[in-house]
């Protein structure tokens, strides 16, 4: 409740910021692109997760107001990195299912798009399964996305119920596989059937594919010997402030 009364306050008060975490192409460790994740500092608490404050955010309808900054923060960091010559890469946003079901959503997106100048194709929203599979409206919504140019990952891929015959209907550029597929996949051989066939199958699907959560020089190798071309974690970097992006991944070194 407290929490509650404090979140309220949060974005005028300006305690959100954005964390950004390099994505990275396994051949020559170029950054292809980053996942904006954000955070909370809290007045009195300190850094909060958004695995605590999202879930507060949606029951009391804040996400809204949340998600809107988290774009918008987003687009505009993104605008300001390409004009300052920094890599021309995409910002992958995670998206609510509140958010992602709100009636206007292409207009809205195309909206925070224009104030911010950034072009469709470097905005990549992150959707879950279960947000796909909701067929009343995504498929509509996905294909208007994908026309006007945003690119659509799905999220903690393999962990949710989604139906395999959506992949192939839907405009899907990039799965993303779930962390908890990747944490023992040096020793467990579900995990590295599971993962094999998740990155033969998108590669047939013509789709991106990315691991995310590796931590481990093993875990890297068995992905880059699987063909895995993009992956995300620990072991190359945490989610980062905008400026500690700039000094340890857009300045030669
Ligand atoms: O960064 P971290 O691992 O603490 O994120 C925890 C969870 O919060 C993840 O599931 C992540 O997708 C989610 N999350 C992070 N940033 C956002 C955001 O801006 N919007 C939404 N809806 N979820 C987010
Ligand atoms: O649900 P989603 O995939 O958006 O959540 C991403 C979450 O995973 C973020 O909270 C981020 O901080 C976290 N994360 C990113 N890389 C790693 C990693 O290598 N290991 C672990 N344990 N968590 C990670
Ligand atoms: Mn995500
Ligand atoms: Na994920």
């Amino acid at each position: 409740i407290e929490l509650e009364r404090d979140l309220r306050k949060a974005v005028q008060r300006h305690e959100l910021e954005l964390y950004y975490q390099p994505q990275i192409r396994t051949g020559n460790n170029d950054m292809v692109g980053v996942e904006a994740l954000v955070r909370w500092n809290h007045p009195t608490k300190g850094t909060l997760s958004p695995g605590i404050f999202i879930p507060i955010a949606e029951e009391t309808g804040l996400i809204h107001e949340i998600g809107t900054w988290t774009l918008r923060e987003a687009c505009s960091q993104m605008r300001k990195w390409h004009l300052a010559g920094g890599p021309l890469i995409p910002v992958s946003v995670n998206l609510s299912s509140h958010q992602f079901h709100q009636p206007n959503l292409i207009e809205y997106i195309r909206g925070i798009l224009e104030e911010t100048g950034l072009e469709p194709e470097y905005l990549e929203l992150e959707i879950t399964e279960s947000m796909m599979m909701d067929a009343t409206v995504s498929t509509e919504i996905l294909q208007q996305l994908n026309e006007f140019g945003v690119k659509i990952s799905l999220d903690d891929f393999g962990t949710g119920y989604s139906s395999l015959s959506y992949l192939k209907q839907f405009p899907i550029h990039r799965l993303k596989i779930d962390r908890s597929f990747i944490t023992d996949i040096t020793d467990n051989t579900s995990d590295q059937a599971i993962v094999a066939t998740i990155i033969s199958m998108a590669k047939h699907l013509n789709m991106d594919v990315i691991a995310e959560g590796i931590e481990t020089k093993d875990q890297l190798e068995f992905l880059t010997q699987n063909a895995c071309q993009e992956i995300q974690g620990y072991y190359f970097s945490k989610p980062l402030p905008a400026l500690q992006v700039e000094e340890s991944f857009f300045i030669p070194q």
